[in-house]
């Protein structure tokens, strides 16, 4: 049995029993990001001996397959919560934190109930670099966040007279430099707005980010709120691709790598490959 690692999460590994002949090598379909190379530079490809399409292998082998964008931070807080209800196991978004907005607080409407609540007496009245939400999203060792989407829905409570709402999100990517997405509230009080924007090439490879949500308004009545909830950044989390492998694959690329794996790894891997004895003449 050979194993042949490839260091993206586009492809999964794929294995079979080693047969030893080259042939089976051109059955590949599809495309390989990277590729490991075994101590002493030989490399190493298993196979599957039948062509296979981006799809599910028969015996329920993992697949070539576009990684699929998701939560990797989201805060409904669902209990009253400022964890992340995220579904990635590929790396962790910290608690949402409050950093000169007062104690974090919880409101009894939300989308769906319960929704984050800061009080318009801890809401600064002009923009602080001091006052914001916080959070963070690590990738597990090995790997690497690129961010898609940042989104939230909120709203604004008021009862009487003019109750102004601004925000703005910024991350440690530019070190909290400018705004990813800002905005005014202009619904109705107690009437939730999503907002959302893409976010760019600078959110790929991250090994971490930091993003903080600031908020100004227009005065401090103990009356008037803003209501967050389902704070949400979706994205992948992939595996490094390997130096060695990523330069082989931006100098060659890798389909054209086969022939010289088909060459190699016949020549020089059957120290461990089982190898059929060559038939003699009578
Ligand atoms: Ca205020």
């Amino acid at each position: 049995m050979r194993e042949t690692s490839f260091a993206s999460p586009l492809l999964a590994t794929a294995n079979s029993e080693n047969s030893g002949a080259e042939g089976l090598y051109s059955t590949f379909t599809g495309t390989f990001p990277t590729l490991t190379t075994e101590a002493g530079g030989t490399a190493s490809l298993s196979h599957n001996p039948s062509p296979f399409p981006a799809g599910a292998l028969p015996g329920g082998d993992p697949i070539l397959a576009a990684p699929i964008p998701v939560w990797v931070a989201h805060y409904p807080f669902t209990g009253n919560s400022p964890a992340s209800f995220d579904p990635d196991p590929l790396s962790t978004a910290s608690n949402l934190s409050s950093v000169g907005l007062g104690p974090l607080a919880y409101a009894t409407i939300g989308v769906p109930a319960p929704a984050l609540r800061l009080s318009a007496q801890n809401v600064p009245n002009s923009f602080s670099l001091s006052s914001y939400l916080s959070f963070t999203v690590t990738p597990n060792p090995g790997h690497v966040l690129n961010l898609n989407e940042f989104s939230f829905d909120i709203a604004r409570v008021f009862s009487t007279g003019v109750y102004t709402v601004n925000y703005e999100v910024r991350s440690s990517v530019d070190g909290f430099a400018a705004a990813v997405l800002s905005g005014t509230v202009t619904t109705g009080s107690g009437v939730w707005g999503n907002v959302m924007t893409t976010l760019g090439p600078s959110f790929m490879n991250l090994s971490g980010v930091e993003f903080r949500v600031y908020f100004t308004d227009s005065n401090d009545s103990k009356l008037n709120s803003i209501l967050l909830d389902n704070i949400t950044v979706v994205g992948t989390t992939v595996l490094i691709p390997e130096p060695e492998t990523a330069v082989a694959a931006v100098g060659l690329g890798l389909l054209g790598m086969l022939p010289w794996l088909r060459k190699h790894t016949s020549r020089r891997c059957n120290t461990s490959w089982p190898r059929v004895p060559s038939r003699r003449r009578p």
